[in-house]
């Protein structure tokens, strides 16, 4: 890809983020509310100091979609802001068949520019017990979601053709309209009830007549403080920060929302006429980001949270007993970066410390000990661009109201077969988050080792 038109997918995705993020902002005061309590947080967090150039926009947002047609679409709809579909994530333990992937810029210029995600969760039709399958189906395949002229700008840009200024401004308009909020469904107060009641999930994917955003997450630089000022605030905060504890160096993802709004909608009545209605689906959330993890860490993450899991048992989520279960648990995971690179568990950046060159006196090749004890090369960690399957499942269930009966759970199919599936409706492979991060780190090293002339580190 070149320069230029990674340029222009970065300058697009900004724009579509500022449009989609005003465009919340009026479907769901709190989320205006949220951004202010996170920009105060953060400012009073860094005092005099500067924010990162790419932490005032940061945003992620989650969709759910009923077909693949849809997926695609949005796959290539992404694809020409710059986000590419990365990990896979298998929701099934929601109790429903659904999984997921995350579109998201990939290269560091790129992320750098503007980090925006998207976690697209698809509802995996054929799955479904098929006592509601048929009714799911009709409504679905009656529904567009799509504006014609957004499919066709896709299709010429596809084709190689480039996007004029008028072009960009009608592509972005267009493509708020596929993430637009409608209180209005075209499905009938029967037809709605009847899939809330096998799963609110089900009724909220289906029924409405877009892929409305259901949460954009502002990121903040201390989870802890946003947490007690939406407390303060009197917002319905959810009762524990998903993800890691509170440590000295942050890993991966902490993430903390406020509970589901109840918001009038309508349906169609027997007569034909609309008749007013509830439906809670779409919250706020934030989010704090910390370092990438190696494949060892993630394995190092995934054993402490099920120790704490254990240990916590039936113990109320956030009560006192279940943070120290976390905290106990989570002191097997180092918390120095220099340990944690001892170790390899987490990816990191490695930069040439300006004037270090005289220690290397003509060698040919030195290891990375070395050079770091030596003060050769200084290393930051990689920031995690991804999303945490249990957090995901975590914020999910916190936001729909269960009077389910459970009749649609059961056990899906799940592993490989499961992640080409969603492949194939994407018509494209879903890159893996640790090949990128590794990736990442070892350019970094590259870029060192030419400098410095080694032949090897
Ligand atoms: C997706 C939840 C996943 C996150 O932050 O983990 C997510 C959803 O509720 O549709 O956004
Ligand atoms: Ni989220």
């Amino acid at each position: 890809k070149t320069e230029r038109e990674c340029w222009d997918s970065n300058a697009l995705r900004n724009n579509f983020v500022v449009a989609l993020s005003d465009m919340y902002q009026e479907e769901v005061p709190l989320y205006s509310t949220l951004v202010d309590i996170v920009r105060q947080v953060d400012q009073a967090k860094i005092g005099s100091g500067q924010l990162p150039r790419r932490h005032e926009l940061e945003r992620h947002g989650a969709i759910r979609l009923g077909t693949g047609r849809e997926m695609n679409c949005i796959r290539r709809l992404f694809a020409v802001l710059g986000m590419h579909p990365v990990g896979y994530y298998d929701l099934s333990v929601m109790g429903l068949p659904l999984h997921a992937t995350a579109f998201r810029p990939i290269d560091e210029s790129c992320l750098e520019s503007n980090p925006f995600r998207v976690f697209a969760t698809l509802l995996r039709v054929d799955e479904l017990p098929f006592e509601i399958r048929d009714l799911v189906e009709t409504v679905l395949y009656q529904r567009d979601i799509f504006p014609p002229r957004l499919l066709q700008t896709l299709t010429r840009l596809e084709a190689g053709e480039r996007l004029l200024d008028q072009d960009a401004i009608d592509l972005i308009a267009d493509a708020l309209e596929v993430f637009r909020w409608h209180s209005r469904s075209p499905t009938s107060l029967v037809q709605y009830k009847s899939m809330h009641s096998a799963h609110p999930i089900i009724a909220d994917i289906v029924c409405f007549p877009s892929a409305h955003i259901n949460h954009l997450t502002p990121r903040t630089l201390d989870i802890d403080m946003v947490q007690a000022e939406m407390i303060k605030h009197g917002l319905p905060a959810k009762a524990r920060i998903e993800g890691p504890p509170r440590r000295n160096c942050p890993i991966l993802l902490r993430q903390t929302s406020f509970q589901a709004l109840q918001e009038d909608v309508e349906f169609r009545g027997p007569d034909g006429a609309f008749i007013p209605y509830t439906h809670t689906a779409r919250f706020g959330e934030i989010e704090q980001r910390g370092a990438a993890l190696t494949r060892k860490g993630r394995r190092l993450y995934d054993d402490l949270l099920a120790l704490a899991r254990q240990r916590i048992g039936d113990a109320p989520e956030g009560s006192p007993e279940s943070e120290t279960a976390f905290a106990e648990a989570f002191a097997g995971f180092p918390d120095t970066w220099s340990e944690l690179r001892a170790q390899d568990l987490v990816y990191f950046k490695y930069t040439l410390v300006p004037g270090s060159e005289a220690v290397m006196a003509g060698r040919k090749a030195m290891s990375m000990a070395d050079l770091v004890s030596q003060g050769v090369l200084s290393y930051e960690p990689i920031t995690y661009e991804d999303f945490l399957p249990f957090s995901a499942v975590g914020i999910f269930m916190s936001n729909v109201k269960t009077e389910s009966n459970g009749s649609s759970t059961r056990t899906h199919e799940t592993g490989p077969g499961a992640k080409s599936s969603l492949e194939e409706v994407l018509g494209c492979r879903i890159l893996d988050e640790f090949d990128l991060y590794r990736s990442m780190q070892r350019r970094s090293i590259d870029d060192c080792r030419r400098v410095l002339g080694l032949e090897q580190i």
